[in-house]
């Protein structure tokens, strides 16, 4: 397998850390979504990343549709994601929370770095939406006593939700203050501390 796009992306990171996890091989292609646009517009014609090729050619694109694949590599029991509802899909809201709050942290970038003029009106409503995504994390996290987001079981809410503040707090230090998100910023620092959350990192790199 080979996995496109660099650690500095949320999304990317996210599969990076579940196929390691996982303890499937894969090759690392850490090609920049600007500066190699053109060789990855021939794999994925979205220009996005994570693009996941697999041993017999075929292309995954998406986050969500990935990692479903990869757990489809492994038992039932090793999977980081639960199986049955409402276990499955409360955990899928909350990775959707984190993963749009990345969506939001990418657009105000691309917005800011690749406008002219920036508008302010729409970078105000980016920010109110991250901002209040935000806000619903930290009082679901407030709210629990467990060591990992749900429960007692480290899952793929944690790598989301970390993957998402890293990135966050690189490329946006203004919205994600650690004060405002004290539970939400405390688990991503100790998330932050396992061995395969430092291997698969790389500090944030404005697209070039
Ligand atoms: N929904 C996508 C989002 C992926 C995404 O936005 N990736 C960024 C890098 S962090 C990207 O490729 N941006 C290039 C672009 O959208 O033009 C997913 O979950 O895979």
């Amino acid at each position: 397998m080979i996995l496109i796009g660099q650690f500095d992306s949320p999304f990317t990171r996210r599969v990076g850390i579940t196929l390691t996890l996982y303890d499937i091989a894969f090759e690392h292609r850490p090609w920049s979504i600007m500066g190699d646009a053109d060789r990855l517009a021939e794999i994925n014609p979205l220009i996005r990343v994570p693009t996941l090729i697999l041993s017999n050619g075929d292309v995954l694109i998406e986050t969500s549709s990935i990692i479903d694949y990869l757990d489809s590599l492994v038992t039932p029991e090793n999977r980081l994601l639960p199986q049955i509802n409402p276990a499955r899909y409360r955990m899928l809201k909350t990775i959707s929370v984190a993963s749009g709050i990345s969506d939001m942290a990418v657009r105000l970038f691309y917005e800011l770095r690749l406008h002219d003029a920036p508008s302010p009106s729409y970078m105000a409503r980016i920010t109110r939406q991250a901002e209040g995504a935000l806000r619903v994390l930290e009082k679901e996290r407030a709210a629990s006593g467990s060591k990992y987001w749900f429960d007692e079981q480290f899952s793929q809410a944690d790598i989301a939700v970390t993957c998402m503040w890293r990135h966050l707090s690189e490329s946006h230090p203004a919205i994600a203050v650690p004060a405002n998100y004290p539970a939400l910023s405390a688990h991503a620092v100790e998330m932050e501390a396992q061995p395969v959350f430092e291997k698969i990192s790389q500090p944030f790199i404005a697209p070039a």
